[in-house]
Parts: structure tokens; sequence; C-alpha cells
């Protein structure tokens, strides 16, 4: 029997500096985002998008904090839908919208490996380790926040309450190369696993993957995939507001979406942070797509029956 899989749109822009993310989730779908994953054999449910009603602004003793009423609405519709397709199948994907969505989805994910008996792991692959609480955040912009919530930080007071938070021993970031000085702060003193681009220059995006995904394994863990378009070196994925330069090649993505989908791990996946009003001809889409296909089982050999 094939395995499901369901496509749940967030068009969330307000966590963002600038606007776009919010036709996210139409152009991963007109990217063929579905027939890309129904040909791979995975049973495709498309949700649709959700919403959140007009709201009133809302004041932070922060007071560079742009839109948070309407992120506190984000993350608990988002948390709430994360939760229920959790249940509903075997692989759902949350498509973005912004970063801070991912306040909600991985709140929802953990509480559904909590009531599963089973601890949740994420792998952040990004150029940011998004670990502003609403305290430390200089731009506002409350994309750099959700990892800083889903763990269980102090400083958060005004987001919704936490059910289940993330411990930060299960976390593993990739891709990082540019970080805030509280968010270094915080990686120092709770020694967060980061894998900064030079750091993947040394040693290469296997070995530190293998050693996460035995880590996740051998905890009987869940594990939830967090991509932010970012993490990408910009001249294959241009569709971000916010590029870092020296990021990730086109090989070592594929090559992490295909030993993740190998380890058949992978529960829940955020494809985030695509900006199609900044692509050129839908190709920032497209690759999310294939590297999805990646993840989902698309292989150029079957390893097993190769010969040389
Ligand atoms: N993202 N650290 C910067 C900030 O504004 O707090 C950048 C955040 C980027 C967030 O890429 O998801
Ligand atoms: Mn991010
Ligand atoms: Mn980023
Ligand atoms: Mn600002």
């Amino acid at each position: 029997m094939s395995r499901t899989c369901s496509l749940l749109g967030a068009p969330v822009q307000t966590g963002a500096s600038q606007p776009g993310c919010l036709m996210g989730p139409a152009s991963l779908r007109t990217a063929g985002l579905e027939p890309t994953l129904a040909e791979l054999d995975w049973q495709v449910t498309d949700l649709g998008d959700l919403s959140i009603p007009a709201l009133s602004p809302r004041g932070h003793d922060n007071e560079a904090i742009h839109n948070l009423a309407e992120t506190i609405a984000w993350i608990e519709v988002l948390e709430a839908a994360a939760y229920d397709a959790a249940k509903g199948h075997d692989l759902p994907i949350f498509m973005g919208g912004d970063h801070s969505m991912s306040a909600g989805t991985v709140a929802g994910m953990a509480r559904y490996a909590q009531e599963q008996g089973r601890p949740l792991f994420v792998l952040w692959l990004d150029a940011h380790p998004d670990l502003h609480s609403l305290e430390t955040t200089t731009s506002g912009n409350l994309h750099g926040t959700p990892v800083n919530y889903f763990t269980g930080q102090s400083g958060n007071d005004a987001y919704p309450p936490l059910a289940t938070a993330v411990p930060v021993e299960n976390i593993c970031m990739m891709g990082i190369r540019s970080v805030d000085r509280a968010e270094h702060k915080l990686i120092s003193e709770q020694g967060i696993e980061v894998h900064d681009m030079r750091a993947i220059d040394e040693t290469g995006v296997l070995a530190p993957l293998k050693a996460f995904l035995a880590k996740v394994k051998a905890a009987n863990g869940l594990l939830h995939v967090s991509f932010d378009v970012d993490f990408l070196e910009p001249g294959i994925a241009p569709a971000v507001g916010t590029t870092v330069p020296g990021g990730a090649t086109f090989r070592e993505a594929h090559l992490i979406m295909e030993t993740l989908g190998d380890s058949g791990l992978v529960r829940s996946l955020d494809l985030v942070e695509l900006n199609p009003f900044l692509d050129e001809r839908g190709r920032t889409a497209k690759l999310l797509c294939d590297l999805t296909a990646s993840l989902f089982g698309r292989r150029v050999l079957d390893r097993m029956t190769r010969s040389f």
C-alpha cells in the first residue's frame, strides 16, 4: 500500500521583512508538487490553504515587533492543523509562508509525538538559526523567532502557551551563516548543535547528518524537517527575501534529502520562505519540488540492483 502525504498551505507573510511569501503555496502547486509526489507512488491529498481572520494590532514592550497579533493567530491555527495532519497522514508537508509558521507546525508535531510516547527531533536547514525571543529580536521580523518559541525558552510570554517543548538536544541545524548576537549567546550557552557553512565545508553534509539520524533512530524519535529556501546558495534559489551568500549547493541539498528519504525517519516537512515575487521563471519553486521528490524517494539508480 502506498504511503500518504498531505499538502497544507500556510500563506503567511507577516513574519517576514518583505511581502510575497503569501504566494508560496500557490507557486509550489503550480510547480507540480502534487503530481511529482504521486508519480513516486505516494497517495497525496491537498488540504488547501489555512487562513486567519482580520485582527486588530497588539502591542509589546519590544516596539520593534511587527504583526504580533497575526503571528499569534497563525501559530494557533497551525499548531492544531499540524497535529491533525500528523494524525491523518504519514508525511504532511506544510507549504509556506514565511518561517514564523514553524512556531506552529513544530509545536503541533511535538504535541503529536508526545501523545505517541515518542520524542520529536528537528532538522533545521537554514542560513539563520531563528533563535530570537520576542524580547531579543531587533528587526522585529518574527520569522526570526520560531526555534526560540518551540524549544520553550523564556521571553515569549505573548506567544500562545506551548503544550510540548522540543528539547534543544533534539535539534540539529545545518547551513547556518548569519547569526545575531543574542542567538550566538543562546547557541553557546545551551550547546545547540549547529553545523555552520564552515563546518560543512570541512566535513561535508553527510557525516553530521548521519550522526544526527542515528541519534533519532536510537531514541525511536519522529523527525520534522524545516527547509528554509535561504539554506540554498542564492544563485540556484533566488526566490527568498533573506539571501545570504555561501549556501548549500544543488548536490549538497539533494544528498541531504536523499539521505533523509533513505532513513525513513522523516514524519513531517516545512517548505518555507519561498517568495515567488522574487523568483526567476519558477526555478526556485521547481527546485523545491525536486528536492522534495528526493526526500520522497526519487532516485537516479536503485542502489540495491546497481551493477558496474
Ligand atoms: N528566516 N536574524 C534575522 C532577524 O531579522 O531576526 C534574520 C531572520 C531570518 C528569518 O530566514 O526565517
Ligand atoms: Mn528561517
Ligand atoms: Mn533563513
Ligand atoms: Mn522594523
